[in-house]
């Protein structure tokens, strides 16, 4: 009975903690996000992006949003570092996979700058098709004056505890449902 009980509890209240990995090419502005993400959920400064250098490490920040709990982790996006990132795609939930949409060796025409440049057309750029049955959705983002920030964590919040990939890595920790 009590283990009965303990278990809806658990299932009840116990918040999951989502692990979301910040991923993109170096200088990408990766770290200027999370930075940003901490001072928008935590009421924190945050580094201003004057103080950022390029990441070696990892960076990780905590927020929770909607009784959600995130960890970001933020990798280094130089050549040589990005064969670190699949360590990390076992416990991840989720990716944010940040492009600089203003970089003009990454695009055709350099004046698509990111007024210039709409998500859609993005995703027609990068045939995002082909990631099929995943959930996926594309913000114009800036981690300056935090446009399109909101509304991406709130998507996440949204989509991540009913993801399939949710459901996996619970079931793999062992954590199920009351039955
Ligand atoms: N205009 C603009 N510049 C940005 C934005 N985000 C980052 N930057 C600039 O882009 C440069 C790189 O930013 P970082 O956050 O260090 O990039 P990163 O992806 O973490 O780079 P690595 O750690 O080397 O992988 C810095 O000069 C930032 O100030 C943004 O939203 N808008
Ligand atoms: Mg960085």
């Amino acid at each position: 009975m009590f283990s009965l009980f303990y278990g809806l509890w658990k299932y009840l209240f116990s918040k999951t903690e989502f692990h979301v990995l910040i991923l993109g090419i170096d200088k990408a502005g990766k770290t200027t996000l999370l930075e940003k993400l901490k001072s928008v959920y935590l009421n924190l400064e945050g580094l201003p992006p004057d103080r950022i250098v390029p990441t070696v490490g990892l960076n990780i920040g905590r927020i929770e949003v909607s009784n959600t709990k995130f960890v970001f982790w933020d990798l280094g996006g130089q050549p040589g570092l990005r064969s670190i990132w699949e360590k990390y795609y076992e416990e991840a939930h989720a990716v944010i996979f940040v492009i600089d949409a203003a970089c003009p060796s990454r695009f055709e025409d350099s004046k698509s700058a990111l007024e210039a440049l709409s998500a859609e057309e993005l995703a027609q750029y990068l045939d995002i098709k082909k990631l099929d049955e995943r959930v996926y959705m594309f913000e114009a983002a800036s981690a300056f004056d935090g446009m399109g920030i909101k509304e991406g964590v709130e998507w996440l919040v949204e989509v991540m505890e009913r993801s399939k990939r949710t459901e996996t890595l619970r079931i793999r920790a062992g954590i199920t449902g009351p039955n």
